[in-house]
């Protein structure tokens, strides 16, 4: 049986090496995209149980060159565009980075696909960031909730999505947005919120580090699983129809209820550590996001396993069994 192609563009980062785990394991050859780090351990780090298994090529989004020559190569099937400069309050720091990797990346993704690839599947990682402070009159926000992005980042995904939208019109090619909230797992980078938290919790738990210093306590995220996450991206390609979808748990906590759980979990009061300390505030935040996932329930029959507890048990769990391991092993 001839094997079906995928590209993975961001396939070292946390979706990608999960999406390319799922994807092995449902039988697909798996070809992803790294850019170059002065580090190397920093292109596959997470990758190490899938490394000889898949194939990976230098490129970026910024150089359209290598990715026409990976696209032409791979001749994908399906092509999942995950790479980007994803931290919201550094896309304040590096702002231009931000809008040629993400904005510009996903034109030159598209124009490649468009031309090298034409009748494979295109997925974009499109972002609840895009709808801003927007909600629905019941506080949610779903595919139609207007877009009005508070920060670089958001900015450039708007574009992505518009473009996106606007090929798969123009031309039309078979292309998805999924409007992911935030997912997380124990890849999560450690400059994202929970992880951060979770990391932090365990080291103070273990008299490692005596606070934790954040930003906004306030704001309200709804936090899914990773692994939930890429199996939806996937779904989405398998339907016969392009389309646009929300992917989200319905449910919404704070960043002061996210600390509650974690410090609990390791039986401290979080009161007595957490630290406000302005660096890690945003020039303007977005302060609400509970997404409402019933289309993708309702036409791609999506649930997700984890829970906002369950999830950070698994994270709590793997920074625990990793403090305790000696380094080197
Ligand atoms: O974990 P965060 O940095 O994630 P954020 O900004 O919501 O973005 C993530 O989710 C988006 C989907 O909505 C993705 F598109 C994006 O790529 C990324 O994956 O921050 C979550 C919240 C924010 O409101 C932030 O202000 O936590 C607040 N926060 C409070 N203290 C903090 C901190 N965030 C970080 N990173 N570090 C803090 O010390």
């Amino acid at each position: 049986m001839i094997k079906r192609r995928c590209l993975i563009s961001g396939i070292s980062g946390q979706s990608g090496s999960f999406l390319a785990e799922y994807l092995l394991s449902l039988g697909y050859e798996v070809f992803g995209i790294v850019r170059r780090h002065s580090v190397s351990e920093n292109q596959d780090n997470r990758l190490h149980s899938v490394r000889d298994k898949i194939e990976t090529f230098y490129g970026d989004t910024t150089d359209p060159y290598s990715l026409a020559k990976i696209m032409r190569e791979v001749q994908p099937d399906e092509i999942y565009h995950l790479a980007a400069q994803s931290h919201v309050r550094v896309s304040f720091d590096v702002p231009a980075y931000t809008a040629q990797a993400n904005a510009l990346g996903t034109l030159h993704m598209l124009e490649v696909f468009k031309e090298e690839a034409p009748g494979a599947k295109f997925y974009f990682a499109a972002s609840s960031e895009m709808f801003g402070n927007n909600t629905e009159s019941d506080g949610s926000q779903c595919e139609t909730t207007r877009m009005d992005p508070v920060s670089v980042y958001g900015c450039t995904k708007v574009f992505g999505y518009n473009l996106a939208r606007h090929f798969r019109r123009a031309y039309g090619l078979f292309i998805c947005n999924g409007i992911l909230f935030n997912h997380e797992s124990p890849r999560r980078g450690s400059n994202f919120v929970t992880n951060k938290v979770v990391k932090a919790a365990v080291d103070i738990h273990l008299g490692r580090q005596d606070n934790l210093y954040l930003g906004n306590l306030s704001a309200c995220r709804d936090w899914g699983h990773a692994r939930d996450y890429i199996r939806a991206m996937h779904l989405m390609l398998q339907h016969d129809v392009a389309d646009d979808y929300v992917v989200a748990t319905g449910k919404s906590h704070s960043v002061r209820d996210l600390c509650e759980y974690v410090f609990n979990k390791l039986e401290m009061d979080w009161h007595d550590f957490v630290r406000v300390d302005p660096k890690y505030m945003r020039a303007e935040e977005l302060e609400f996001l509970m997404g409402d996932a019933r289309k993708i329930k309702n036409t791609l029959g999506w649930e997700p396993h984890y829970t906002f507890e369950s999830m950070l048990d698994e994270m709590i769990e793997y920074w625990l069994v990793k403090s305790y391991i000696p380094e080197g092993e």
